[in-house]
């Protein structure tokens, strides 16, 4: 076994043997790497994207993104292995977000790349496949709002700078996991550019039952289709939690509840009843007001 001998622990001795103590490492300085593994989770779980009260705010991408914001994956594979939707949605089966580390490559703009890329020159992400079955680029988002998120509306600019794409899908197919594992992941649509110019994409990730703390991953999926592929890009990213929606949750007369099925509201009351004098109960979801007291509305329908 080699032994590791620190200056400081030879005492002078005369002429006594040396004492060596153990090459064991002090613990102290255990202790110290203890705390600085600590402090390096501490910062990595951190560096997600942070969702809070008021969204994220616009990720413009200036420079390039840290891996634990956005990161990439190259899946092995060749043109043409996945040209639809669901050669994605199958492709995706076997994905785990663990598995998408890879920092963006940088380039100025415009070229296809295994990777999902940073572009130097515009300050927009891209995606445009070559020599695999498609290329993932993956946000990391942590909420840190303070409660939980069942709504997420996602928007950015999705753009095709130069190329006009023959491949069959036309832009990026999303996904969304709260855990990343295999088999999580939730289609939420294609977003598409046929030709050469820029779109607003606006989008709810609806039912994500996101915890105050706990991630959530999101990835844009380009497959490598037939050529050409397009140069894709997206920029001005933004995550904001979607607004409630307003809703009459219950509505009834004493001893009499309303039936509420969509936008219907229905109610039944003895015959003879003198509606005028009654008023009903109701409570409304976050987000709702009531302020009804149009005159022409029968007495039962102000309050
Ligand atoms: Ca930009
Ligand atoms: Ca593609």
């Amino acid at each position: 076994m080699k032994s590791t001998t620190n200056p400081s622990d030879i005492q002078p001795t005369g002429d006594r043997p040396v004492a060596i103590k153990s090459a064991s490492p002090p613990r102290q300085r255990v202790l110290c790497l203890a705390m600085a593994a600590l402090a390096g989770f501490a910062t990595s779980a951190q560096a997600a994207i942070p969702v809070g009260a008021s969204g994220s705010g616009t990720l413009t991408f200036d420079s390039a993104p840290a891996a634990t914001e956005w990161s990439m994956l190259s899946v092995s594979g060749g043109a043409g292995d996945v040209t639809a939707d669901a050669g994605l949605d199958s492709a995706m089966i076997s994905i785990v977000a663990s598995g998408i580390t890879g920092s963006l490559a940088t380039q100025a703009g415009s070229g296809t790349n295994g990777s999902a890329y940073w572009r130097s020159s515009d300050q927009k992400l891209g995606t445009q496949p070559t020599g695999n079955k498609m290329t993932l680029l993956m946000a990391t988002l942590q909420n840190t709002s303070g409660g939980t998120i069942d709504g997420l509306t996602v928007t950015y600019t999705l753009g095709l700078p130069t190329v006009t794409p023959a491949e069959e899908i036309k832009g990026h197919r999303i996904y969304w996991s709260n855990t990343g594992a295999t088999g999580s992941w939730t289609a939420a649509g294609d977003h598409l550019l046929a030709a050469t110019g820029s779109t607003s994409i606006a989008m709810d990730l609806t039912s994500l039952a996101w915890g105050d703390g706990e991630t959530l991953y999101l990835i844009w999926a380009d497959d490598n289709g037939s050529n050409p592929d397009g140069d894709y890009t997206i920029d001005d990213v933004s995550f904001t939690k979607t607004a409630a929606q307003a809703k009459i949750l219950t509505f009834g007369l004493p001893g009499m509840p309303s039936v509420i099925a969509g936008t219907s509201l229905t109610m039944y009351v003895p015959t003879g009843t003198d509606v005028t004098s009654l008023g009903p109960d109701f409570t409304l979801s976050d987000g709702a007001t009531c302020y009804q007291t149009d005159p022409r509305l029968p007495p039962l329908l102000r309050w």
